[in-house]
C-alpha cells in the first residue's frame, strides 16, 4: 500500500488506476487496503477544482466534457474525468459511449478518463466518487470533472463532492424545465443550455431565458454567487470559454470569502453522517437476524404498529445509554 501511495503521488497513471480499483472494490481486504491508502494520501488532497456536470440521459454531457476538456488541457491544466452512472442497466452502453465520445481527450496525456462501474446503492456511489476524486487530487490533477446522469438522487450525491455544480440541459428539450425537480435546480451553480447550434440555437436561447427566470425565483445557495445560465455547443465550441470562465469565477469567489472551506467541511460531515447512518442500519439488520424478521412479521400481520416495533427492537439492539 505504501509503495502504491508513492506511485499515485508521483503521478503514475497505472498506479492511479489500480488505486481506484481498490477503492471501488467491496472485498473486505480491499476495503482495508483502500483505507490505509487514503489515509496516507489524504494530506496531498484538496487542491483540485472539483466540478460536477449533471444532466438527463443524452443531454450532451460527454460530448461537452470532451470539448471543454480539450480546452482545459490546452490551457495548461491536467484533467481527470470521472463518470458516475448509477443506473446499472445502462452502464455498458454508457461506458462505450464515453470512450468514443471522449476520443480526442482520451488521447491527451494530460487527461485521465475513468468511467466508474456503477454497482450498488447510492451511498456506495457517493462514497466511491468522493474517494476516487481524492485519489485523483493526490495524483496531482488540477481539475476533476465528474459526469453524472441525472436520473434521481445521483446528482445530489455528486453535488456533495464538488465545488461547482453544473446542470446541463439540452436546448432542444424545451419542456425539460417543466418536469425538472426544484431540488435539482437548487443545486445548480451554473446551468449550461447545450446543443445551441443549427436548428436548436433558437430553442436554446428561449430555454436559457426560461432557466434564468426560474433560477431567479430560487433562494441563492451561496451569498457570493448568483447562478448563471450559459448557452453552449460542443459542436461549434460556442459558449465553452464562457462556461469555463463561469466555473473558475464561481470557484474563486467561494475560495476568497471562505465559503469553499465551509462547503467542503459540510460535505465531509454530510458524507460521514450518511455513511454512518447507512452502515448502522445495515449492521442492525444483520445483527438483528431472526429477531428482525420476527418483528417484521408482526408488523406485516398488523399486530403491532411500525413505530412501536421500532421502539421495541431499538431498546433491545441499541439500548439508550
Ligand atoms: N447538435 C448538437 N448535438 C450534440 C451536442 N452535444 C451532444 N450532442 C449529441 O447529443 C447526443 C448525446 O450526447 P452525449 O454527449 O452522449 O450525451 P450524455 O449526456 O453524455 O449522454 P449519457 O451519458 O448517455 O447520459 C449525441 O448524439 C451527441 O452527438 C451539441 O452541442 N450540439
Ligand atoms: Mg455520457
Amino acid at each position: 500500500v505504501s509503495s502504491l501511495a508513492d506511485d499515485v503521488a508521483g503521478g503514475d497513471r497505472r498506479a492511479l488506476a489500480r488505486a481506484i480499483t481498490l477503492v471501488e472494490s467491496n472485498r473486505a481486504d480491499h476495503r482495508a487496503a483502500a483505507r490505509d491508502l487514503l489515509a496516507e494520501l489524504l494530506p496531498r488532497t484538496g487542491n483540485a477544482v472539483r466540478v460536477g456536470i449533471s444532466g438527463a440521459p443524452g443531454a450532451g454531457k460527454s460530448t461537452l466534457i470532451e470539448a471543454l476538456g480539450v480546452r482545459i488541457v490546452d490551457g495548461g491544466a491536467s484533467l481527470a474525468v470521472l463518470a458516475v452512472d448509477p443506473s446499472s442497466s445502462r452502464t455498458g452502453g454508457s461506458i462505450l459511449g464515453d470512450k468514443t465520445r471522449m476520443a480526442e481527450l482520451a488521447r491527451r496525456p494530460e487527461a485521465f478518463i475513468r468511467p466508474s462501474p456503477s454497482r450498488g446503492d447510492l451511498g456506495g456511489v457517493a462514497r466511491r466518487t468522493a474517494e476516487v476524486l481524492l485519489l485523483c487530487e493526490a495524483a496531482g490533477f488540477g481539475v476533476v470533472l465528474v459526469e453524472t446522469v441525472g436520473v434521481g438522487q445521483s446528482e445530489v450525491a455528486v453535488a456533495n463532492v464538488v465545488d461547482t455544480f453544473v446542470l446541463l440541459v439540452s436546448g432542444g428539450g424545451g419542456d425539460e424545465l417543466q418536469g425538472m425537480k426544484r431540488g435539482i435546480m437548487e443545486l445548480a451553480d451554473i446551468v449550461a443550455v447545450t446543443k445551441a447550434d443549427g436548428d436548436l440555437a433558437g430553442p436554446a436561447r428561449r430555454a436559457a431565458a426560461d432557466y434564468r427566470h426560474a433560477l431567479h425565483l430560487l433562494p441563492p445557495r451561496h451569498p457570493a454567487w448568483e447562478p448563471v445560465v450559459v448557452e453552449t455547443s460542443a459542436i461549434t465550441g460556442a459558449g465553452l470559454d464562457e462556461l469555463w470562465e463561469a466555473v473558475v469565477t464561481h470557484r474563486s469567489r467561494l475560495a476568497s470569502d471562505g465559503s469553499l472551506d465551509v462547503l467542503r467541511r459540510q460535505q465531509s460531515v454530510g458524507r460521514f453522517r450518511t455513511e454512518l447512518f447507512e452502515r448502522v442500519a445495515e449492521r442492525l439488520r444483520s445483527n438483528g437476524g431472526a429477531r428482525f424478521q420476527e418483528v417484521e412479521e408482526t408488523v406485516a400481520a398488523g399486530r403491532v404498529v411500525p413505530s412501536a416495533a421500532v421502539d421495541d427492537l431499538l431498546d433491545r439492539l441499541l439500548p439508550d445509554t
